[in-house]
């Protein structure tokens, strides 16, 4: 007896999808600095649109994504808010992991938060070997102040940082030093 069967078996013919011709980069940054800068209102602000009078201490971190372009290409942009108490701070090695640029927050109208700054370049330069960039933000520029733009430029540029102040009440300034980032990430520029 043969097994020859007249059933046909319908098979698919298989359609080779192209492949999309970009491919989407993740890039990972981090915000860091003491406890009650701002970090959380300026990430809030600028990607929800949201400003929160209270402070809601960070827990642990938080992070936020979101789609940026550059150039025509486009990657998913993802901030880290970290938090500023020092007792949420035992997993700072994995913050930093892929991390491939570090926002150092302060706020202008507390001079201790300035005087910290230096606290959280070496944790930066600790945790990365010093090779991914900084920018130092002063924020809560809406109220009066106890740093000046010059004294916390100056601070900057000798530590090798770009400066950028912000008001997250506001929602002025973070896009700037986003843009800044970037280019400095995709080395656009120096
Ligand atoms: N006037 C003013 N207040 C601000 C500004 N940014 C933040 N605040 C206030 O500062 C407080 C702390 O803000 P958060 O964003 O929670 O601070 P944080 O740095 O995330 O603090 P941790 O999560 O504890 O590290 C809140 O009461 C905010 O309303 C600002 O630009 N202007
Ligand atoms: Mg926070």
């Amino acid at each position: 007896m043969g097994c020859t069967s007249s059933k046909k078996i319908n098979v698919q013919p298989l359609i080779l999808q192209p492949r999309p011709t970009t491919i989407t980069k993740h890039i990972k940054l981090l915000m860091s600095g003491d406890t009650n800068v701002g970090k959380t209102c300026l990430v809030t602000h600028h990607f929800k649109g949201t400003f929160e009078n209270n402070h809601y201490t960070t827990i642990g971190l938080d992070f936020m994504i979101q789609d940026y372009e550059l150039d025509g290409d486009t990657y998913k942009l993802q901030i880290w808010d970290t938090a500023g108490q020092e007792r949420f701070r035992t997993l700072t090695n994995t913050f930093y992991r892929h991390c491939v640029g570090v926002f150092i927050v302060f706020d202008v109208t507390c001079r201790k938060s300035f005087e910290r700054i230096i606290y959280w370049i070496e944790e930066v330069y600790r945790n990365t070997f010093g090779h991914i960039p900084i920018i130092i933000i002063g924020n809560k520029i809406d109220l009066d102040r106890q740093v000046s733009y010059d004294e916390a430029q100056m601070f900057a540029s000798q530590h090798h940082c770009s400066y950028f102040e912000t008001s997250a009440k506001n929602n002025i300034g973070l896009k700037e030093a986003i843009d800044k980032m970037m280019k400095f990430v995709l080395k656009k520029v120096q």
